[in-house]
Formats: C-alpha cells, structure tokens, sequence
C-alpha cells in the first residue's frame, strides 16, 4: 500500500490520492497528493533491476542540487524530499526502493514535438544543464549503469542476445538486424575518438527524451529523471534528445510512413542547444556533433532489438510488438537522417557560428 510507504516520509500526513503518472520505461511513477499539504509530490519505486545503486543514484541528485540550485534560473531540476529519519530513500520489506521528489507544479511533458517553439526549448533547457554541469568534475562521478551508451558494450549485448535467440523471434526480424549490422562501422568513430581522449568526459545527464523534459506554458520549466547523470559525453544528450525531439512521431508508432527525422525541429532544437553550450565546447567536440544523433538513435535502436529478441525483460512493453515497433522506428529515423546529413552539417556550423544572445 503507497500509505505504508509515504508515511515513512510524512509520518503526519495521509494520503488523499495516488496514481500512476507519466510515461515512463524503467521506474513506478505515482503523483501523490496529501491531506494537511498544498502540494503534490512524485513517489518513484527505483527499478533497482536497472539501478543497482539507487543511494548512488541519490548522492549524484544531492550534487546536482548543491550546483544547479545556485542563483536563479528559468529552469529547474526536482527537490529530493528526505524521509522522516532523513535518508534519502525508503526500502520497504519486500525489497521496494523508493524516494520521493517535490512535483514540478503546473507542468506538463510531450512525446513529439509538434511546434519548432518546442524543440528550441528542449535545446535549450538540454544544453542548460550541460553548461551548469560544466563546473562538475566528472572523474568524481560514477556511472549509474556500467557503458551506458558505450556503443561496442551495446553490441556485444545485441550479438549475444541473437546468438541466444532466448524468445525464438529471430527468424521474423531477420532484415531489421541485417539493417543495424550494416551500419556498425559507420557510426563507431565516435566511441574511438573517447577512448583517445579526444572528446572531454563531462557530467551529462545520459537520458534526454524528450519527455524527461517538463515543460510550463510555453517554456521549459524542468529537466527531470536524473538517474543515470554521470560521466559521458555532450554528443549523448545531443544525440539522444534529438532522437525524440525531431521525430515526427512517437518513438512506438507503427504506421512508419509518419516517422521522419523533422530538420526544422532539428534546427530550433540545435539553437537552444548550441546557444546554450558554444562557451563549453572545445573545437574537437564542435565537429561531431552532426554524427551524435544518428549514433544514439542507433543506439537506442539496438537496445529495443536486442531486449525483443530476448523477450521483453528490460523496457515496460504495453504489447509482445512493443519492442521491435520502438527498434523500427528508430531504423526509420537513421534512414531519413542518411538523407538529411549535409544539411544537419550545415546547421550546426550556423548555429555555432551565432553570436550568443
Ligand atoms: P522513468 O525513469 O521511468 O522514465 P521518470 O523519472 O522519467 O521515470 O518519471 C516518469 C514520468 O513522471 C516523467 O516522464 C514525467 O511525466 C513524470 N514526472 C517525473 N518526475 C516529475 C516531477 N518532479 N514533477 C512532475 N512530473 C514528473
Ligand atoms: C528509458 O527511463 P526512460 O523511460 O526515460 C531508458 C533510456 C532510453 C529510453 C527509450 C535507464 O528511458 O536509455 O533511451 O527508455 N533509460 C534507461 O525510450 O535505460
Ligand atoms: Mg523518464
């Protein structure tokens, strides 16, 4: 019972309602109102099968308080709200890890971007946290979830889960993983230039849907789900808010004729961003930047594959499709990236040619 759980946190208070909210793929997501309080809260049961460190998770939220709360700003990142004994998480007796967070009030998330107004603002809130993690040295930071977004990791775990073919799905999607396996050299010259030290580790935020973005009228108001903030690289949050952010469609459409890489949210996206970054950013780090969304994409395209061919244990699926619907999508989009490729080039180069506002 959630009551059981929150009064660990307001021993005082009961609850006068608690539903599941938001979208989604990894923890349990409850907006709780209490009685006595004006104010609504998040209740989050960490998915401790992803996070095996959830007081981990933690520590790195407490300092990014301690640096993002620091003067005034447009944007924000949500409070974590002690328990009663002051931790900063409640583990229940079966195990269950949870936390609470204050609700950023008013808000509200979208899945694609229908207006360029849109995209700049997730650019730009996107790049806000990445120039004020700027200060953050990222050596003292660990990774929430061991090579994240390490690309060569990532297909390892793609060859074993074909070589296992553990839910017998193989056979169906054959075309699909010939389209992934093409495309492997292609997109490994970023992880190359990491391992040489050529592009800075830095503290990101390594999960920048764009609906782990809240947004309040027409601005950005809160960049949420810190989890996995750690060490990585400026192209990962780029890359992967695009992969959202600039498609025309929701990452599981199944009707692919509506998903297309959309280059003028790309471009209002890519002015916030940059607008927000260029101070930061080395010249190494300034020519790449067009290869960042085709490689999270690819990315997160092998992720969904490989978790269908392993029979859906690691994202929340709503059907047995889910998965391979979410991997499609994602081939859909690097197909209509391929195409658009110079003129991505060139808006970037505009956009870091721009003089800062
Ligand atoms: P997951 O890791 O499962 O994606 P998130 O932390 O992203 O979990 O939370 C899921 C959803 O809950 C978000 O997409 C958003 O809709 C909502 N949400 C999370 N935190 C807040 C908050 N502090 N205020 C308002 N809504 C929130
Ligand atoms: C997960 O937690 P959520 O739903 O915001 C995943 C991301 C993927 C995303 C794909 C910890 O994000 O890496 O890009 O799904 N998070 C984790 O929708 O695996
Ligand atoms: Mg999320």
């Amino acid at each position: 019972m959630l009551q059981n759980i929150i009064k660990h946190f307001f021993p005082h208070s009961a609850v006068t309602e608690a539903k599941p909210y938001g979208n989604g793929h990894i923890n349990n997501t409850y907006k709780v109102d209490l009685r006595d309080e004006n104010k609504s809260y998040i209740l989050q049961r960490i998915n401790t099968d992803v996070f095996k460190d959830p007081q981990g998770i933690c520590d790195t939220h407490d300092r990014l308080q301690d640096e993002l709360f620091k003067g005034q700003h447009p944007i924000t990142i949500a409070e974590l709200i002690p328990t009663a004994d002051g931790k900063k998480l409640y583990t229940d007796h079966e195990g269950g890890v949870w936390r609470i967070t204050s609700f950023i009030e008013d808000s509200y998330t979208i899945d694609v971007v229908e207006a360029d107004w849109q995209a700049f603002e997730a650019g730009n809130a996107f790049g806000w946290f990445a120039k004020a993690c700027d200060k953050l040295d990222a050596n003292t930071f660990k990774e929430s979830i061991k090579d994240f977004h390490r690309l060569s990791f990532r297909l390892c775990q793609l060859n074993e889960a074909i070589e296992a073919n553990k839910a017998g799905r193989l056979e169906s999607i054959k075309e699909i993983v010939q389209f992934y396996k093409d495309r492997e050299a292609s997109v490994s010259a970023i992880e190359r230039l990491v391992d040489e030290g050529k592009i800075p580790l830095r503290v990101v935020h390594n999960d920048t849907k764009i609906n782990n973005l809240l947004f309040r009228d027409k601005n950005a108001a809160a960049v949420i789900d810190l989890d996995t903030v750690g060490p990585g690289i400026l192209y990962y949050d780029y890359g992967d808010a695009l992969r959202t952010s600039a498609s025309t469609a929701p990452e599981d459409e199944k009707d692919l004729t509506k998903v297309h890489f959309n280059i003028d949210a790309f471009r209002a996206f890519t002015k916030g961003y940059i607008g927000q970054v260029k101070t930061i950013v080395s010249e190494d780090e300034e020519e790449l930047f067009y290869m960042a969304p085709m490689l999270m994409t690819y990315i997160m395209g092998i992720r969904f594959l490989a978790d269908y061919l392993n029979g859906d244990v690691y994202y929340k699926v709503a059907h047995k499709e889910h998965n391979i619907d979410r991997s499609k999508v994602q081939k859909k989009l690097i197909e209509s990236m391929e195409q658009q490729v110079e003129e991505m080039k060139q808006i970037i180069i505009d956009a870091l040619k721009a003089i800062p506002v």
